[in-house]
């Protein structure tokens, strides 16, 4: 584990509001149950429970949505989340968050987003690097404020990237509202579109003309895919060519086919897949047969809070699981960087940031 906590690592399968600390969360539990909004000791248990199926887990998001209506809450979750991610020497994150409106509070999708940015804004702990596209430019690596990976020096700066999330329980004109905030936002580190949410619910029509308009405007876009079996949509999704994928769990042999062949990234939760009971056992992951099939994979979190885990707790998992040696797992961490939606100044940051972290192995 502390060896995994020390190497660099990429995230980029992060929700904002499931990456929240339990003592957080526990904490606004209790300001609300003070006030007499929710009863706290029915909220501490659904908190702290440990195993959820994946109805449950959505279950806790209106929950955890509750609890974090304000803008300073926003603002302040997303400060931990950042400094939580840098501590584990994450020196890439993109997170991801559906813009949320809340009339009776004055909030709107755009002051929601505002209050995310004013997180990134209030890091202290480290350097953090959210902006943008004016600042395309080419910056020598500093070593001395970068992140010493495998020594064990915490981190000292990390890169964020936004992407804004359409819920599945929003209509075609929500989701082409998240888009254009998208757009608006691009100057403030936004640079793609997740769709997510309980996929039991909605449909993927819905949401396909925002996506095409996101794409002819040079979003790059992230889809959940194949979190419960849905053939007609796994194969519409795949054909749609998104620039990643995040899950693809209840693929059959077609959809196994068209994946490998368009080759698009998965953003892989192991954590989450088996804590959602959406596959029931690591040794028959489809991480071994797309790592296997030199597949481009990433390991995610998806929600470290709601699952308790961190990005270095999955490497770990993987490592064991699949016996997999630390230069391997090194290797996958650094393939990463291929995938991130951040323009080519990032990605020559990070491969220095790699590069110079691979000389130090053993
Ligand atoms: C699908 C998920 C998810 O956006 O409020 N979300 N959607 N599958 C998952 N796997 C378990 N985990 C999280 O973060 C919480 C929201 O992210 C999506 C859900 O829409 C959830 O409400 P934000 O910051």
């Amino acid at each position: 584990m502390e060896w995994f906590a020390s190497m660099p690592k990429v995230e980029l399968h992060a929700h904002l509001n499931g990456s929240i600390r339990d003592s957080t969360l526990l904490e606004l539990a209790r300001v609300l149950g003070e006030k007499g909004v929710i009863v706290f000791t029915d909220v501490e248990h659904v908190i702290m429970k440990s195993d959820r199926s994946l109805h449950e887990v959505f279950k806790l998001f209106d929950l955890i949505h509750v609890l974090t209506t304000d803008h300073a809450t926003v603002t302040r979750i997303t400060q931990e989340v950042v400094e939580d991610f840098a501590s584990e020497n994450i020196v890439y994150l993109e997170l991801r968050t559906t813009p949320k409106r809340n009339e009776s509070i004055g909030m709107s999708k755009r002051s929601y987003m505002d209050a995310v940015v004013e997180g990134l804004r209030a890091v202290s702990a480290v350097d953090v690097d959210f902006a943008s596209r004016s600042t395309d430019v080419r910056r020598p690596v500093n070593t001395k404020n970068m992140n010493d990976a495998c020594n064990g020096t915490r981190g000292k700066k990390i890169y964020v990237r936004l992407l804004l999330s359409i819920d599945r329980r929003e209509t075609t004109e929500a989701a082409m509202e998240t888009v254009k905030l998208a757009l608006e936002m691009r100057d403030l580190g936004v640079v793609g579109i997740d769709l997510s949410g309980n996929p039991t619910k909605g449909e993927w029509t819905t949401f396909l003309p925002a996506l095409k308009f996101a794409r002819e405007q040079g979003l790059q876009i992230t889809l959940h895919c194949g979190e419960i079996p849905n053939k007609e949509e796994i194969q519409s999704m795949l054909d749609f060519l998104p620039q990643r994928i995040g899950h693809a769990c209840c693929f059959e042999e077609e959809e196994w086919r068209k994946l490998k062949s368009s080759k698009i990234p998965v953003e892989i939760c192991l954590t989450s897949n088996i804590r959602t009971e959406t596959i029931s056992s690591l040794d028959i992951h489809h991480f071994v047969d797309l790592y296997k099939a030199q597949h481009p994979l990433v390991l995610c979190t998806d929600d470290s809070g709601v699952f308790s885990t961190s990005v270095s707790r999955e490497y770990d998992l993987a490592a064991s699981a699949f016996s997999l040696g630390r230069r391997e797992m090194f290797q996958l961490a650094k393939s990463a960087v291929k995938f991130i939606f951040a323009n080519g100044r990032v990605k020559e940051d990070l491969k220095e940031i790699f590069d110079l972290a691979e000389k130090k192995l053993d």
